[in-house]
């Protein structure tokens, strides 16, 4: 893997009316026309992703969007996508077209940004029509939205062009979301970790997954030495180490063979359950895990997955996690399945939030995504800690973090 991964980026949306310049804007801070612009309203219609190396913040992605004052039944549908990418957004840039006066679509973004505690900050687009007035309503807007708002324009050779933009974005980017690495600060420098990672089917080819690769990249940064295994050659690396392994990580999938293996001294832990503290919150996924003991046949169950990897035979979340729950229950449950971004709306009728890892979303989603099942009082649980507790296996697999309130 060459580039940085999405998730890895700091999401940077660009929000506003119909025409106000978002696509001209990304454009110009990108530095390539990649974005269809038009002065007929509405060209934006689905949310685009624009990844870039924003220097000195580091890789980021902006978020074209459509017009948040779009009308009609369709227009409708686009604004609520557009208003979707704030549950991924960690940096939010308000366009407004300095000949429209901003009123209510504007005001209720604005009210929803600070409800959401989403660092906001505003351009004033087309200056180039007249600049002095466009910085005039720029410390205009600032005051009355106590958001810091500059004028912005994309015309070729225009002052002040982007660059105000740009500097205001770098000021005001937040530092990045992970809390804590995604591993490396359970061992020292110099331990040895033993990483387990089956290749079956489901493996992509050529290449490991991302849980997979962050850790190892995780583990070198922090100066450990990594041992990556097949689960058939784990006995035989164990046997070749003088001394056991600081820690083990395996793929949840193998859990139960790994826990039987591993001397019930070292400690042992998986990639997904590493994801949920590094992407979500630990004890809160942990805590739902309760709710599987007290699950009736004929609860209804969903399973959220964030990636759209190829589904094989005995995939893990529409097979082999349906499975063991049906087992674990006695009886059928009433399985529904979410995809990549989109999530209903309604968590309430639902007994129990199943959620994948979230490689491949940001934090801000993931933790997005655990406001939404709290507020709906719904308890939710990612696959590893779904699997480790079917398996009766949680206890050791959260060890490793008992000192950090799990
Ligand atoms: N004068 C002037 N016109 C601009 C500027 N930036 C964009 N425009 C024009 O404004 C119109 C709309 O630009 P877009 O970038 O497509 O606007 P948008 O916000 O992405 O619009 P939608 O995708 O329809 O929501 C186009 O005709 C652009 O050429 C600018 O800085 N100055
Ligand atoms: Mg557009």
């Amino acid at each position: 893997m060459v580039a940085t991964p999405t998730s890895e980026r700091l999401h940077i949306g660009l929000f506003g009316r119909r025409n106000a310049g978002k696509s001209s804007l990304i454009n110009a801070l990108s530095g390539h026309q990649t974005s269809l612009v038009s002065n007929i309203p509405g060209t934006t219609t689905d949310p685009v992703n624009r990844p870039m190396e924003l220097r000195p913040v580091g890789p980021v992605v902006l978020i074209d969007t459509a017009g948040i004052d779009d009308v009609g039944e369709l227009g409708a549908l686009r604004v609520k996508k557009s208003l979707d990418v704030l549950d991924r957004t960690e940096l939010a840039v308000l366009v407004i077209d300095m000949e429209t006066e901003p009123g209510e679509p504007e005001e209720r973004l604005i009210g929803e940004l600070k409800a959401r505690k989403i660092t906001t900050v505003g351009a004033v687009n087309k200056a180039d029509i007249d600049p002095a007035q466009a910085t005039r309503k720029a410390s205009q807007l600032s005051q009355r939205y106590g958001i810091p708002f500059v004028p912005a324009a994309t015309t070729p050779g225009a002052a002040p062009g982007v660059d105000l933009l740009r500097q205001l974005i770098i000021a005001n980017a937040p530092a990045g979301q992970n809390e804590v690495p995604l591993v490396s600060d359970l061992v020292r420098p110099g331990d040895l970790v033993l990483l387990v990672t089956p290749i079956d089917l489901g493996a992509p080819k050529g290449r490991l997954i991302l849980p997979q690769v962050e850790a190892i990249r995780d583990l070198l940064d922090g100066s450990a030495m990594v041992l990556v295994v097949k689960e058939t050659e784990l006995a035989a690396a164990l046997a070749a180490l003088k001394r056991p392994p600081a820690l083990v990580v395996t793929d949840s999938q193998v859990f139960g063979k790994v826990n039987r293996e591993v001397p019930a001294d070292v400690p042992l832990t998986s990639f997904s359950i590493l994801m949920a503290r590094f992407k979500g919150d630990l004890p809160e996924l942990v805590r739902g895990a309760q709710v599987i003991d007290a699950l009736q046949p004929g609860d209804r169950v969903l399973i959220a997955e964030t990636c759209a990897h190829h589904q094989q035979g005995d995939d893990i979340g529409t097979v082999k996690i349906p499975n063991w729950l049906r087992k674990h229950v006695g009886g059928e449950l009433a399985f529904e399945w979410a995809h990549g971004k989109e999530m209903p709306a309604d968590l309430s009728p639902y007994r129990l939030v199943i959620h994948c890892g979230g490689c491949m979303i940001n934090r801000q989603l993931m933790m997005t995504r655990l406001r939404k099942a709290q507020a709906a009082e719904v308890p939710i649980v990612n696959y590893g800690v779904c699997i480790a507790h079917m398996h009766g296996i949680l206890a050791r697999a959260i060890s490793p973090f008992k000192d950090m309130g799990v």
